[in-house]
């Protein structure tokens, strides 16, 4: 047999190879531990195959001892499951603000990375948004199908901050309009609701480190004080500066996760908005490890935020997707679409990745965010809003349909 045609085989095979080498996202969901309602069998029914998980009862600041990271992973392990992603290491906010203890933080942070590390978990998801991280103004909007969502009102929200938190700066940062709307939107609360609104906005997230009361609240934004968002984004590059060495030399991916919404809530600057705050990131921080949690939810809110292309830009970078639409109006409302509704363009999304994906030669992990409460999740007691079970697993089914569909058209 001549050597030309060996040759040829050769390289038919090899092209055949490559062609065959495809890679889709790592399919994960969101456990919140032992408490979770939602149990890790529960979650490998549901056709996940990585977890996204957290130390929740390790108190914010602190630093996770190797062995219950390793117990945790090997309870995950237990059912098949691999834990491949944190949500999240919190970042203190000593350190967001660089008061206090953050010098001491930052020294635990990187322990905690090498910790990580050591036990082979190497993508971190971390957020840099003041006081509070996602918010909402209703935990059970009622969607005309009688499932329930999480959702964003304008005018509650304005009605709390003027009249219920009463903070002082609030009156100049609304129009007359707002106020007016805001005023009308309070005269129509009762009291239970003007409690409830309360508690949806400051009581802390599903796992959250933290949560506060009304006066625990003011004295944390009263720490952002003369803190604009050029002075976060310093704070940012700084903890980034100190940590990235120590994440690069451990292989650990950092993603930061966007702001939720995507604007500043209570006169606290938010820099992690729009495709120019984490350009000016990598800018001033170009380390490996300095990566991107791209959400499709927080950043969708925002109409001029293109994320196929922000996919496409930072696709290296990116290390981690959230998957999850929003619908929002022309009055600053906003709810939880189901995944393949609302404004989000999902096909367009799933194509850019699966590009990114075929391109790098990786495979990202994908998890599907803010399910609503429906069938049988409306019945059960102490689901995590956001967080169901049945919302979620509903998701994930349509983006993994969605990507086997956009992945046989394409290659
Ligand atoms: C999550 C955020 O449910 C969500 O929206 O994406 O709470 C996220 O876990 C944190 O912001 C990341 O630190
Ligand atoms: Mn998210």
């Amino acid at each position: 047999m001549d050597n030309c045609f060996v040759f040829s085989v050769n390289c038919q095979l090899s092209i055949l190879n490559f062609q065959l080498t495809m890679y889709f996202c790592k399919q994960s969901w969101r456990w919140y531990g032992p408490s979770d309602p939602v149990s890790l069998w529960d979650i490998r029914q549901a056709g996940a195959t990585d977890i996204v998980h957290a130390l929740h009862h390790i108190p914010n600041g602190e630093v996770w001892p190797i062995d219950e990271i390793r117990r945790r992973q090997q309870l995950i392990a237990e059912t098949g499951l691999t834990w491949s992603v944190v949500e999240s290491v919190p970042v203190h906010e000593h350190i967001k603000t660089q008061t206090g203890d953050f010098q001491l933080y930052i020294e635990h942070y990187k322990q905690t990375l090498r910790n990580l590390a050591a036990c082979g978990i190497r993508c971190v998801t971390y957020n840099f948004m003041p006081v509070l991280d996602w918010t909402r103004t209703d935990l059970a909007y009622l969607m005309p199908d009688h499932s329930r969502a999480l959702r964003f009102e304008r005018a509650a929200l304005m009605a709390f901050d003027l009249y219920i938190l009463q903070r002082p700066a609030a009156k100049d940062e609304y129009s007359a309009e707002e106020q007016h709307r805001a005023r009308l939107r309070f005269e129509q609360m009762g009291i239970s609701e003007k409690e409830q609104l309360t508690r949806n906005i400051i009581a802390g997230l599903p796992g959250a480190e933290e949560s506060f009361t009304l006066d625990q609240f003011r004295h944390e934004l009263a720490r952002y004080d003369g803190i604009d968002a050029p002075r976060l984004r310093d704070h940012l590059v700084y903890f980034l500066r100190e940590i990235c060495p120590v994440a690069d030399e451990c292989g650990v991916s950092l993603v930061i996760h966007p702001d939720d919404p995507p604007y500043p809530l209570f006169g606290l600057p938010r820099i992690l908005s729009a495709a120019d705050d984490f350009r000016q990131l990598v800018e001033r921080v170009p380390n490996p490890s300095n990566g991107l949690c791209l959400c499709t939810g927080s950043l969708g809110i925002r109409a001029d935020n293109d994320l196929p292309a922000m996919m496409r830009e930072f696709g290296d970078r990116i290390n981690f997707v959230h998957l999850r639409s929003t619908k929002r109006d022309a009055e600053g409302n906003f709810y939880e679409a189901n995944h393949l509704e609302g404004d989000v363009d999902m096909p367009a999304m799933m194509r850019a990745l699966l590009e990114v994906e075929q391109r790098r030669g990786v495979s990202i992990p994908v998890r599907p965010d803010h399910g609503h409460q429906m069938v049988d999740d409306l019945r059960k007691e102490g689901m995590n809003p956001g967080y169901s079970c049945i919302g979620r697993l509903r998701g994930l089914a349509e983006l993994r349909g969605l990507e086997m569909g956009m992945a046989s058209c394409m290659f």
